[in-house]
């Protein structure tokens, strides 16, 4: 079973859309691996979005992933890297496929809800950011 990360950002996770989130995501398939509940210092968030660094929205988009608490969760499912990105929709909530989580949950490109690997990202090094192996059903 392939596995992915998904990040729900800091306002969600106030607007108490958690749970709401988790379901959609058992009802697509996903077998929840891991799961934390953390606030992220700058410094972890200046690793985690690292091949962000030197770009304009860089800063605001550290402040933001920051300022409260985020839900960390290792999805397992058979195609999963793709079909989470597919569920989760465009970068941008207003250009995001209606249904999708982005289109859901996002306000705008910076407040958008949620993040998903990227297929171009290797996800065991986002999933292994947050998770040691024995954090994980197998
Ligand atoms: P995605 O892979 O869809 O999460 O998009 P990116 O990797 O391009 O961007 C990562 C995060 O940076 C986004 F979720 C939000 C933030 N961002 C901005 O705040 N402004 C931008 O113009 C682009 C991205």
């Amino acid at each position: 079973m392939e596995k992915t990360l998904l990040i729900i950002k800091p306002d969600v996770v106030a607007r108490y859309k958690t749970g709401e989130i988790l379901a959609r995501l058992e009802k697509e398939g996903f077998t929840i691996l891991g799961l934390k509940h953390l606030v992220l210092s700058p410094q972890a968030a200046e690793l985690f979005y690292h091949m962000h660094e030197g770009k304009e929205f860089f800063e605001e988009l550290i402040d933001f992933i920051t300022y409260g608490p985020i839900i960390v969760c290792c999805l397992g499912r058979e195609n999963a890297v793709r079909y989470l990105r597919e569920i989760v929709g465009d970068t941008d909530p207003s250009k995001a496929k209606p249904g999708t989580l982005r289109a859901i949950y996002g306000t705008d490109t910076r407040h958008n809800g949620v993040h998903a690997t990227s297929p171009d990202e290797n996800p065991l090094r986002e999933v292994h950011f947050f998770f040691s192996t024995h954090e994980l059903l197998s």
